[in-house]
């Protein structure tokens, strides 16, 4: 039997997938959140899961090295490369990539703004599309702290409730995309290992549908 390794994003993501994945049958036989052990057997024998950060999801798939990967729309839209197909919007983990400044600096103009975000290629795009001149900070994490210690004009970060932005004292000036968890499928196991890959992406379609 052909077996299938499939990526999950550690986190919300991994908690929020691991319903779907039981409904076709896949519960892994130890708790991801607890176990030490990187390759998780399952419920059925020839699925295997890996559970790992969610910029290495991409990375994994695009090698073949999983077959599925389930990960945000934001690591996918921030990735170099290809060689996966994204099949499916699981609806999970959603929210949106937006711009945010502090409240207090809302109508600063100036000629170029500081960006700090963990996405710059993606806020690189959306500011060269309105033609406004930006320098990039990159950042790996806490974005909302770089504008109150003085270290960008903005941010570019995800938004789910607000309290975060609030908490912080800035406001939502843009919405850049609506996000979600995406699961996508190594192009070479797509013709490999079809007849093991195809009724689940439809029974999770069916899931995800109802
Ligand atoms: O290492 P990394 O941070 O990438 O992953 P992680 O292991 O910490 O995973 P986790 O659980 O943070 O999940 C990351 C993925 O969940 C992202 O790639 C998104 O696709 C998705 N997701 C959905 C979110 C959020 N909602 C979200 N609100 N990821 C992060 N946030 C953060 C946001 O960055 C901000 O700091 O939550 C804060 C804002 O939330 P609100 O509710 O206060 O607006
Ligand atoms: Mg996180």
């Amino acid at each position: 039997m052909q077996t299938l390794t499939i990526a999950l994003a550690k986190g919300r993501i991994t908690k929020e997938a691991l319903p779907l994945l039981e409904t076709a049958g896949i519960t892994p036989l130890e708790d991801p959140a607890r176990t030490r052990k990187l390759i998780l057997d399952t419920s059925r024998d020839e699925v295997k899961l890996v559970v790992i950060r969610s910029a290495d999801v991409p990375t994994y798939v695009q090698f073949g090295a999983a077959d599925i990967g389930v990960v945000g729309k934001d690591v996918i839209m921030e990735f170099d490369g290809d060689g996966f197909y994204e099949m499916l919007d699981l609806g999970i983990a959603r929210c949106r990539m937006a711009v945010a400044a502090p409240a207090d600096r809302v109508d600063e103009r100036k000629k170029r703004y500081r960006i700090a975000t963990k996405y710059v290629k993606i806020a690189r795009a959306y500011y060269a599309a309105q033609g406004v001149q930006t320098e990039m900070i990159k950042l790996y994490g806490s974005m909302e702290l770089a504008p109150l210690a003085g270290l960008a004009d903005r941010i570019v970060d995800l938004v789910d409730t607000g309290n975060t932005l609030k908490a912080n004292g800035l406001v939502e000036l843009e919405k850049i995309a609506d996000i979600s968890t995406r699961l996508i499928v190594n192009k070479a196991a797509m013709r490999m290992k079809h007849r093991a890959i195809m009724p689940l992406i439809d029974h999770i379609r069916k899931q995800v549908e109802s």
